[in-house]
């Protein structure tokens, strides 16, 4: 593969940074590409051509334009979709027809949901009845925060890029965006993509880099930055928080998660066992979402556990063109060190391995790769730090409940509350735990299954704020209340 050469955006033009480092393929550790990390200066640039964007004409550009406008970014992104594949796939090694149907299809639907959701918000106004009879007429009118700073992790990259860049342009923000260090390809991608669209310079820039000491940091304490979105790690949003804490800046975090599935015996079992394998092994295992905690109602444990076995042993992990592959790599070596340190861990805490447990023989071309087997665990239980801790691979543990009261206390001890699962075909009862889910999402008899209006979010160490359609709009918008008495 040949490795290309990464550079930041900044106004619309490529910008050198104070040095490069190398981006290797998580599928055979090829040196895929030399990325430009920003410095100061560069971050500099990118906030000072956001802000001298905002005072162009994308700062009085109507909604209905804005919207028009978001509709051709997805129209590009479709006509270059292969390029985006392509670029996704060298990024993160994960199966074609994944970022195919996931991560390419979802950006484009991105812009165009936000498109839709702008151009339909109404003004928030109200007549107002004062005590001598007379009236008042109060109207919110929204406004862009300004400068945006948007912080975005490497597992499903473009996908969760455009969940935020498409929300603030909605809401005629201008935006320094900094993808992960492990996945720069597609955000610099989409910097060409919004020219082709129109986009004026400076409204969307590219900082490549770190967190901490690198453009992370160096945005996240910028005095030029009227508002940080962040998705990644609870421990990440902890130290950003602290890091905008003094300039009191809005911030909108999505993190990690320690996601319980519940599975009644009345559930669907052929259903229930597919969803649940798609819950905890999608992208290998690296969605927030991902269950990693599967409560299972006593009478049905040992089938539960039998065909989830099966179907883990049925995936095949390979390189991300070749047939039939299901599962990809985890994102670097060091994430799988990390993965494994909870393997090992598992193992100390006295659990049995039902599948997987250990790094994967598929031949000399892939030994450099991150790869790692999917693995269940039996004989854990909520004191152990495996069933604690967020792991991100493709990793879970199987433990049985008796009563639903049960299930639903086991399932909600966790300092997280991003998602939960709930497998019945009793539907009240479905209503019932799902609602009683300390979670942001809590789907019955499914899994990821998104409608891009819904609020997205969650609770506890899970995140702070709800985005996704009117949700988002609050968040990348601050409204002036005008009041006139009439
Ligand atoms: P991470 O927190 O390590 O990094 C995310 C981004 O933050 C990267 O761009 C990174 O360079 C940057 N960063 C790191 N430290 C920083 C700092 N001090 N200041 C500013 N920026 C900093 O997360 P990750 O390992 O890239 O992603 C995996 C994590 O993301 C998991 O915990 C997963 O659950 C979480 N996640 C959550 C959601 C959600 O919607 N809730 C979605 C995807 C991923
Ligand atoms: O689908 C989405 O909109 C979304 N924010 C997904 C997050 C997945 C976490 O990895």
């Amino acid at each position: 593969m040949t490795s290309v050469e990464l550079r930041n955006v900044v106004a619309g033009r490529p910008v050198d940074g104070r040095r490069t480092f190398p981006k290797h393929s998580p599928v055979d550790g090829a040196l895929v590409a030399q990325v430009h990390e920003a410095g100061p200066e560069v971050v500099d640039a990118a906030v000072a051509a956001a802000r001298e964007a905002l005072a162009g004409p994308w700062g009085s550009l109507p909604v209905g334009e804005r919207a028009t406008v978001l509709r051709r970014v997805a129209e590009r992104i479709e006509a270059r979709f292969e390029d985006f594949v392509a670029a996704e796939v060298r990024d993160t090694g994960k199966p074609e027809h994944l970022v195919r149907q996931l991560d390419v299809a979802r950006a484009a639907l991105n812009f165009r949901s936000f498109a839709d959701t702008i151009a339909a918000q109404g003004l928030d106004a109200y007549l107002t009845d004062l005590a001598d009879g007379r009236q008042a007429l109060n109207y919110a009118v929204p406004k862009p925060l300004g400068v945006v700073a948007i912080i975005v992790p490497w597992n499903l990259p473009l996908l969760l890029l455009t969940w935020k860049v498409a929300p603030a342009l909605a809401c005629g923000n201008a935006v320094v965006v900094k993808p992960s260090e492990e996945t720069p390809s597609t955000a610099t991608l989409l910097a060409e993509v919004m020219a082709e669209a129109g986009v004026p310079d400076g409204v969307y820039n590219v900082v490549h880099g770190f967190g901490p000491d690198s453009a992370g940091e160096l945005l996240t304490t910028h005095e030029g930055v009227d508002g940080v979105t962040f998705t990644g790690e609870s421990r990440t949003g902890s130290a950003i928080m602290r890091a905008v804490a003094p300039r009191v800046r809005p911030v909108s975090f999505e993190l990690g998660g320690k996601n319980a599935a519940v599975v009644f015996a009345d559930c669907d079992l052929e259903r229930t066992l597919d969803g649940l394998t798609r819950s905890i092994f999608l992208n290998t295992g690296q969605v927030c979402l991902c269950t990693e905690r599967v409560y299972v109602e006593r009478s049905i444990f040992d089938r539960v556990v039998d065909g989830l076995a099966e179907r883990a042993r049925a995936l095949r992990l390979g390189r991300p063109d070749a047939e039939g592959t299901t599962t990809g790599p985890l994102i670097s070596r060091q994430h799988r060190a990390k993965v494994q340190s909870y393997l090992d861990l598992a193992i100390e805490e006295g659990a049995k391995v039902v599948v997987g447990g250990g790094v994967p023989e598929l031949g000399e071309d892939l030994r450099d790769g991150a790869w790692i087997e999917p693995t269940l665990w039996v004989g854990l239980d909520n004191s152990s730090r495996v069933v604690r801790e967020e792991v991100f691979g493709p990793v879970a543990a199987l433990i049985p409940f008796d009563t639903e009261e049960e299930a639903i206390r086991l399932a909600n001890d966790t300092d997280y509350g991003l998602a939960a699962a709930v497998w019945t075909t009793d539907l009240e009862r479905g209503h019932r735990v799902a609602q009683q889910m300390r979670v942001g999402m809590a789907w019955v008899n499914t899994w990821y299954l998104r409608d891009l209006r819904s609020p997205f979010g969650g609770v506890g160490l899970s995140g702070i704020g709800r985005e996704g359609g009117t949700h988002s709009l609050h968040f990348y918008a601050e409204p002036t209340n005008v009041c006139v008495q009439l």
